[in-house]
């Protein structure tokens, strides 16, 4: 039976997180089966201190805007859980980051990072502070503020940021530069580092890629595969430009991508070197799009996106993109699978609305776990001074989004839900974390 006072006391303990609570619900209540079947792990009441972080910073960042104008953002850095290794996990800079969303993407984190099978524990951070439109200098100033505080917490051995929403290339440089002079040494401290100093070859690309990897594990259950196969990424960031690249490599079709502003439709399918400029090289607007293909369609309005008809659903922008209507109008359309890039982008309903429907659904956990595997590479590459090709970082990258598909799909049929993913990838990763933790004691 489920002990649903466990549940009510984490979430009153948290008031107002409400995107932290939502992850907790989820993963209880798919995680039950596991904990019938392992008394110990009620015993341990591993879950209550599971869903309580190790530790959480909250700090001010002061910075100069280029006015001459002093600016105080808030930073965050929850280091949840450190079981299976140093704590690891990105850094989010955007305007709607507060506590909650900082915690739920940590405690995600934590299970995740497990599936990978490599030692990583997990953690997030981040700020409120809103790179979009800002000077490189004032992006520069922000980031050595917000490392004058966060170097004392982080370090190769104890816990490795990297990138999230707002956080690319740019901001890790200017990160790293300003932890490298702060402790005078040279470590790995962060992942997704320039490749002329300490970044893995294929980083860029591994959260895309492997989601369409697992996408391709995912497809085999129906005997299909991403050829001739229409889809719709959204987003136009980091893990969208690079899920449209893999797919189009395998011969399938990215007919939208979108921004928060809305959503362009190619139907001859979006052209990936248009993406990279606007997005990669001028910070645009996905509306600039339509400047260079006249004949594709922007439309305001970010979710309208899930109004399209498409063979596959790739949610690759922000939590709670996909409600029950857009899923309804989905299922409709006649989507045959859905995997997620970005982290918790379908809500509870929605995801009921998809298994109900039969159609094929990867969770965030597991499908999005190939930027984070990549980063656990980058670390190996740093410890061993080394640095690997592109294709064996790739042909890793596969292999592990290969094992994190077989984990969850064989965990789903041991726990008697066979295929539902979202109770294979929870329990699988799950279990793991609670084992070691009974393993270490009570600390
Ligand atoms: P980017 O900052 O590179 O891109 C984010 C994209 O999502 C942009 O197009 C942005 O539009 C859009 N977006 C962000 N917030 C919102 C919002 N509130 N409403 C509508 N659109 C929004 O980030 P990433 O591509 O790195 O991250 C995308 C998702 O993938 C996130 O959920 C992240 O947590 C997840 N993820 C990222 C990984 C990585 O390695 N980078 C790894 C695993 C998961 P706009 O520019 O208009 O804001
Ligand atoms: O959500 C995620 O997994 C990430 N943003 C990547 C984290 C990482 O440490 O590479």
């Amino acid at each position: 039976m489920v002990d649903k006072s466990v549940l009510d006391r984490i979430i009153k303990k948290n008031p107002g997180e409400t995107e932290f609570h939502q992850a907790v619900t989820e993963v209880y209540n798919t995680i039950q089966p596991a904990l019938e079947k392992h008394r110990k792990y009620r015993d341990e009441k591993i879950f209550e201190r599971i869903a309580e972080p190790e530790r959480q910073v909250m700090f001010r960042v002061p910075w100069l805007d280029d006015e001459g104008e002093i600016q105080v953002n808030r930073g965050f850095r929850v280091q949840f859980n450190s079981a299976l290794g140093p704590y690891k996990g990105g850094l989010r800079f955007h305007p709607s980051v507060y506590l909650g969303i900082i915690k739920f993407l940590g405690f995600e984190q934590v299970f995740k990072n497990s599936l990978t099978g490599l030692p990583m524990g997990g953690s997030k951070g981040g700020s409120d502070f809103d790179p979009k439109g800002k000077s490189d200098k004032e992006v520069m100033r922000f980031c050595q503020s917000f490392m004058n505080e966060m170097f004392r917490h982080i370090g190769a051995d104890t816990d490795v940021p990297a990138g999230d929403i707002g956080v690319g290339g740019r901001e890790i440089g200017y990160l790293f530069g300003q932890y490298k002079k702060l402790v005078n040494r040279w470590d790995g401290v962060l992942t997704g580092k320039g490749l002329n100093w300490g970044g893995s070859l294929a980083r860029t690309e591994a959260t895309g890629y492997g989601l369409v990897y697992f996408l391709e594990e995912m497809l085999k259950v129906k005997k299909e595969n991403i050829k001739g196969k229409t889809a719709i990424s959204s987003g136009s960031g980091n893990v969208s430009i690079y899920t449209v690249e893999k797919i189009h490599q395998l011969g399938g079709k990215v007919v939208a991508v979108s921004d928060s502003g809305g959503y362009v439709y190619d139907k001859d399918g979006i052209d990936v070197n248009t993406l990279k400029d606007i997005k990669e090289v001028h910070r645009g607007r996905i509306s600039d799009y339509i400047k260079k293909h006249p004949k594709a369609e922007y439309h305001e309005g970010s979710t309208k996106i899930w109004n399209l008809k498409a063979d596959i659903a790739l949610p690759n922008a922000t939590q709670n993109e996909i409600d029950k209507k857009s899923a309804e109008i989905l299922v409709k359309n006649g989507v045959i699978a859905v995997a997620e890039g970005a982290n918790m982008p379908s809500t509870i309903e929605a995801i009921d609305v998809f298994h109900e429907a039969g159609v094929l659904f990867g969770p965030a956990k597991a499908a999005n776990a190939g930027g984070v595997a990549t980063s656990g590479l980058e670390m190996a590459q740093n410890s061993q001074r080394m640095s690997w090709s592109f294709e064996e970082v790739d042909a890793r990258l596969k292999d592990i989004m290969k094992n994190i598909y077989e984990q969850s799909y064989k965990t789903s049929v041991e726990y008697g839900q066979k295929g539902n993913l979202v109770v294979g990838a929870n329990i699988a990763g799950f279990t793991k974390v609670a084992d070691s933790m009974i393993d270490q004691g009570l600390v």
